[in-house]
């Protein structure tokens, strides 16, 4: 509904507040919102309706938080979530801290019971912003009605700035039914490739210049800040290897010549110099000891992160990543270091070679290598694969191959099952002629397995491949190991998960030998439909892990 009032000769169109916040969603670009529904939420979805904003509706609020994320992930825009008052936001806690830990620029948008009755006990009444501000970069609640524009704008604002992340805003119900004045023009919205070089170059380009065995590795900040062209400049001239974690994947091709993954080990304790860009030397760098003892460091990132670096760092540079890519290759002059690059080439090809006997295992049930062989061979270059999981995806992790950026999705550090769906739905709804490939355990597959639902009502078809062991693998195995038995660590056996997907509307396929795996996979990907293509694998194959918790 709207209101004309006229006051002298000013004239103002009043818009209800549902409507304000579709309005700056808009203008910022956002053009799909992710949500379940609540009467909390009527007049947003009202707003969306009449700015021409699609809901995607899922069927458990982490998917629709997940989805969020999914969607920034997979084309670097804000993602949108909007979920309702009191348990709505609940829901929604564990990805909003996944996307705390990807950097993920996503704005939640939060139902609110009526401030006029605050405190008096509405229905789902609970103030979320104590509990939500830890997980995110502001969190605040928007009230009166014309408060409604400027906090969404600083909202999308923050989130999209260095360090990107997620925001959170709740609307009280009567505000947001209420009416007020659309404010706020066009925002300027940011772009990190256009950010100034860091400060210090010098320095690095005289490590970097000097190093006879550099290597660079790059994690998800290189993927928020746009840096892959730079980095690859880089690597190409100046002969440094590349080793890539997070959404840096397919930053540098899987078969670009400087990128390696079987010889991090190699190239990271063998490495003079390390030019370490948009990556926390958290466990998956084991705190800074994945480098050699002598390795110098350099680090890049967009901003100074809070957490303090584990080790000795040589040089600091924060920064625009490009731009201080861009410095460095101008810096370092082109250089020959074929010799390091063959060392490592050589000890790349040897561990790809002894991995052939996995990948060609002939077991029945099937060996997790045999599949990824499989999948690899039915993949576009450009398809986008989503790991939910555990050990299925750890392998998936090593042995799928990633080409372009925002082509692999992962939970990342905040490990988070369940997470799977919610991302390959907004993966395919940003990428509707693409292959979204989920990589889903028989675990994981009880977070969120009622979004094929989703998928069947949206009309998108994402291909799942189910690792089916009939056990929590990843717990079942080291617990095993450290105590001689196990313990909350199995699942049912050969369950029929691809008849779930089928009951709900989709397509089923279950492969119980590695003969039947292509077939079945080009069937799911022909079927133009949400697949499940589940996959009958040996319980007994435990992935060789080094480190678990700690
Ligand atoms: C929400 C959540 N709960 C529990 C865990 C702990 N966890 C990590 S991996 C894993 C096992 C996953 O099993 P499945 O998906 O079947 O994959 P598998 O290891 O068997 O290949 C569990 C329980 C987690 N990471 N996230
Ligand atoms: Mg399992």
């Amino acid at each position: 509904m709207t209101t004309e009032t006229q006051s002298g000769t000013e004239q103002t169109t009043q818009v209800h507040g549902g409507r304000l916040v579709a309005q700056r969603l808009k203008a910022w670009g956002v053009t799909k919102l992710f949500t379940l529904s609540g009467g909390h939420l009527f007049s947003i979805y009202d707003g969306c309706r009449e700015e021409g904003i699609d809901l995607v509706d899922v069927r458990h609020e982490q998917a629709a938080a997940f989805a969020a994320e999914g969607w920034a992930k997979a084309t670097r825009e804000p993602g949108v979530c909007a979920l309702t008052a009191g348990p709505g936001v609940t829901n929604g806690m564990s990805a909003i801290a996944s996307a705390q830990m990807n950097a993920s620029p996503v704005l939640v948008l939060g139902g609110r019971a009526p401030a006029m009755r605050w405190g008096m006990g509405s229905l789902q009444e609970i103030d979320h912003v104590p509990f939500v501000a830890p997980l995110t970069k502001l969190a605040a609640t928007a009230e009166p009605t014309a408060e409604i524009p400027a906090m969404v704008d600083r909202a999308l604002q923050t989130a999209l700035e260095p360090p990107t992340g997620p925001t959170f805003v709740d609307f009280p119900l009567d505000h947001v039914f209420m009416e007020g004045p659309p404010s706020g023009g066009a925002p300027e919205l940011p772009d990190p490739s256009a950010a100034p070089p860091a400060e210090g170059v010098e320095q690095a380009i005289e490590l970097l210049r000097n190093a006879e065995r550099p290597v660079i590795m790059a994690g998800t900040g290189l993927y928020w800040a746009r840096g892959e062209d730079a980095l690859q400049r880089l690597c190409d001239e100046g002969d440094i290897p590349a080793f890539l974690n997070g959404l840096a994947r397919g930053c540098v091709p899987a078969d670009h010549r400087c990128f390696f993954s079987r010889a991090r080990g190699n190239g990271l304790k063998g490495a003079d110099v390390a030019l370490v860009v948009g990556v926390p030397m958290d466990f998956r760098l084991g705190f800074g000891g994945s480098f050699g003892d002598d390795t110098q460091l350099i680090v890049l990132g967009s901003v100074k992160p809070e957490r303090p670096h584990p080790r000795d760092v040589a040089v600091e540079l924060y920064g625009g990543v490009a731009a201080t890519l861009d410095a460095l290759r101008e810096g370092i002059a082109a250089r020959d270091r074929t010799s390091w690059l063959s060392e490592l080439r050589a000890a790349e090809d040897e561990r790809r070679a002894a991995e052939q006997d996995e990948l060609n295992d002939e077991r029945a049930p099937l060996h997790p290598m045999r599949v990824y062989r499989e999948i690899n061979a039915v993949l576009d270059r450009d398809a986008i694969v989503i790991g939910d999981g555990g050990d299925f995806v750890s392998y998936a992790g090593r042995v799928i191959n990633t080409y372009e950026p925002g082509c692999w999705m992962d939970p990342g550090p905040f490990g988070c099952l369940g997470s799977g769906p919610g991302q390959a739905i907004a993966a395919q709804v940003a990428h509707p002629d693409r292959q979204v490939c989920l990589l889903l355990g028989d675990g994981a597959f009880g977070f969120s397995g009622l979004e094929f639902d989703t998928m069947v009502r949206h009309g998108l078809p994402v291909v799942g491949v189910m690792g089916n062991n009939g056990i929590w693998a990843l717990e079942k195995h080291p617990m095993e190991f450290l105590y001689g038995y196990s313990v909350a660590a199995e699942l049912q056996p050969e369950l029929r998960y691809d008849q779930v997907v089928e009951a709900l509307g989709g397509h089923g396929e279950l492969v119980r030998g590695p003969g039947e795996l292509r077939p079945a996979l080009e069937r799911a990907f022909g079927s133009g439909k949400p697949a499940l293509v589940n996959v009958l694998t040996d319980p007994s194959v435990a992935y060789p892990r080094k480190a678990n918790l700690a």
